[in-house]
């Protein structure tokens, strides 16, 4: 359903009180129309939209709080756009209400491990973005550990495939993520975008870096300083071969990467 034979972005629209870095800002679902349209026109590819903050510390909500804050904003957006959409979950009634109202890709940064979520995307047929998380948001920044944090997380998203695989999900929906920032540390994340291109060999890679703390414990900056950061890192995400970033700040990333793609289209003609 997308090209991606050149790095696309992914415009985020959390419609909660609590993400770290936009919490609250589009809660009402005019002011979500509004920055969903904003980040199309920007150019941004798919929109995701997501009703839980999964920011380290967060707390799961109910199934119904998740569901009164997404389906109202999919329905609208979908009513006035053909822009993809996605719907960041890891709850299986959220998945089925979501592609029933118009969304095509589930973004689940639990890869599909609560019961029924596998179920539940093979029968809605949409695409599944399967990221790689070490416990829950709760807990997951306490003293995460790995032997070979590039090796384990590309274990783990194989075997998530391989399950996706078993239930009849097609290789062409499938698209993976390492997780940055979930249950590791600035030194992990750090080896997972110099290997990501490891990661193209098993599916299309999505990557979110946009304002994370590593770009803060590295620039010294809060979320809303951390635009420069961010650009630089989608652009190092794309180079090491990531096919979709998942950003903040859509119209600086869609620039940055034309430039990426200029060079893919110059290195293509020979
Ligand atoms: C929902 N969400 C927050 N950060 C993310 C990331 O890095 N990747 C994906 N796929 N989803 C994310």
């Amino acid at each position: 359903m997308l090209d991606l034979s050149y790095p696309r972005v992914m415009g985020i629209l959390n419609v909660t009180p609590d993400s770290f870095s936009d919490g609250g800002l589009w809660a009402d679902l005019a002011s979500a129309r509004r920055h969903a349209e904003r980040m199309s026109e920007a150019g941004a590819a798919i929109i995701d939209v997501g009703g839980e903050s999964t920011r380290p510390g967060a707390m799961s909500v109910p199934v119904q709080q998740e569901l009164d804050r997404v389906i109202p904003v999919i329905e609208a957006v979908r009513s006035e756009s053909d822009v993809l959409l996605s719907v960041d979950t890891s709850k299986p009634e959220v998945m089925r209400a979501a592609v029933a109202a118009g969304a095509d890709i589930v973004n689940d940064v639990n890869a599909l491990r609560a019961q029924g979520a596998l179920r539940a995307v093979v029968e809605s047929g949409a695409a599944v973005c399967l990221m790689h998380m070490r416990g829950e948001p709760r807990t997951m920044q306490q003293a995460p550990c790995y032997a070979d944090v590039v090796t384990e997380v590309l274990d783990f998203l194989r075997q998530r495939l391989q399950a996706c695989a078993m239930v009849g999900i097609e290789d062409n929906r499938l698209l993976v993520d390492p997780g940055f920032g979930f249950g590791k540390t600035l030194r992990h994340n750090l080896q997972l975008l110099d290997g990501l291109d490891r990661f193209s060999a098993l599916a299309p890679v999505l990557a979110g870096l946009s304002r994370k703390s590593m770009l803060g414990e590295l620039t010294g900056r809060d979320a809303a300083g951390r635009m420069p950061a961010s650009v630089a890192v989608a652009v190092l995400a794309a180079e090491r071969g990531a096919r979709i970033l998942r950003v903040h700040d859509v119209a600086a990333t869609v620039d940055a990467l034309r430039i990426v793609t200029a060079l893919m289209e110059l290195e293509a003609d020979g």
